[in-house]
């Protein structure tokens, strides 16, 4: 399903949560609309922002990362589509390269000194050195590319199905796979991806959830429940902001970000235990 028609329709929605909100901005309320029946076995939990960033609100964004001490993003929509390195401090883009019309943008991961960005139906990746974003080689996958991050040695691959891919970065094979499930429940919709500390962390597209999941068995170990922060991105902008889609890890410093879709803003966040 194509995401424009789904975006779309998602604006009156967006107008309706903020107009029942009644202005309150408060990220981390209990009894979220989000909140689900719980399985056993799986953790919750909320969030709290420690640090608030620029983003371009340009950016539709598809893949992020954190890499040295920089952003690298890829962005989606037909022309409008890129790879970018962006300061973290300031927001701004340092370094961009379009990507030709024909192509939607998706997910990007940074391994071996390479970057790996995906195309949502051309079933068409590109490689580039992410020094100078000079395109290296394309190759080949079957069926949609949506989210993209690696565990140091393979590539890691959503495609809005609840399959996730792990793919040799040299040889682009799939080396295995894992069916995404809470309990019994498969997890459709697997959106941006980053492999924090063992976990995948993935964006249920639609959601402002972010699903842990066991690279192993493919259980979910855990949800986070960002609802609150698409209102806090918007707050202050006049013009419609999409979902949350977008998770960067800073090893280094143990730092989370996310973002969105056309958000003007970008969150460092630290989890807290659902009660
Ligand atoms: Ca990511």
């Amino acid at each position: 399903m194509s995401k424009i028609l789904k975006f779309m329709p998602m604006l009156p929605i967006m107008y309706l949560l903020i107009a029942c909100s009644g202005g309150t901005n408060s990220p981390a309320q209990e009894n979220h609309p989000e909140d689900q029946p719980r399985s056993a076995g799986v953790q919750y939990f909320t969030y709290e922002v420690i640090n608030t960033f620029p983003h371009d609100p340009s950016a539709y964004t598809q893949g992020l990362v954190f890499h040295g001490d920089a952003l690298y993003e890829s962005t989606g929509l037909n022309g409008q589509s890129s790879i970018r390195k962006v300061e973290l401090q300031t927001g701004k883009v340092l370094r961009k390269v379009e990507v030709a019309p024909q192509f939607f943008g998706e997910g990007l991961a940074l391994l071996n000194d390479r970057a790996y960005q995906l195309t949502w139906q051309s079933q068409q990746g590109f490689i580039y050195d992410p020094n100078d974003f000079r395109l290296l080689k394309t190759f080949k996958y079957t069926g949609e590319g949506w989210g993209l991050t690696h565990d140091g040695h393979s590539l890691i691959m959503s495609d809005g199905t609840p399959r996730i891919r792990f793919l040799d970065p040299d040889s682009l094979a799939v080396q295995r796979t894992i069916d995404v499930a809470d309990g019994q429940s498969p997890i459709h919709q697997i959106n941006e991806l980053e492999y924090i500390k063992g976990e995948i962390y993935a964006n249920i597209y639609q959601t402002e959830r972010i699903a842990r999941i066991d690279p192993e068995s493919g259980k979910v170990t855990a949800w986070i429940n960002l609802s609150g922060l698409r209102l806090l991105s918007q707050q202050d902008q006049q013009r419609p902001i999409d979902v949350l889609n977008g998770i960067a890890y800073d090893e280094a410093r143990g730092r989370i970000f996310v973002t969105g879709k056309l958000w003007p803003k970008l969150f460092e966040i630290k989890l807290k235990a659902s009660k």
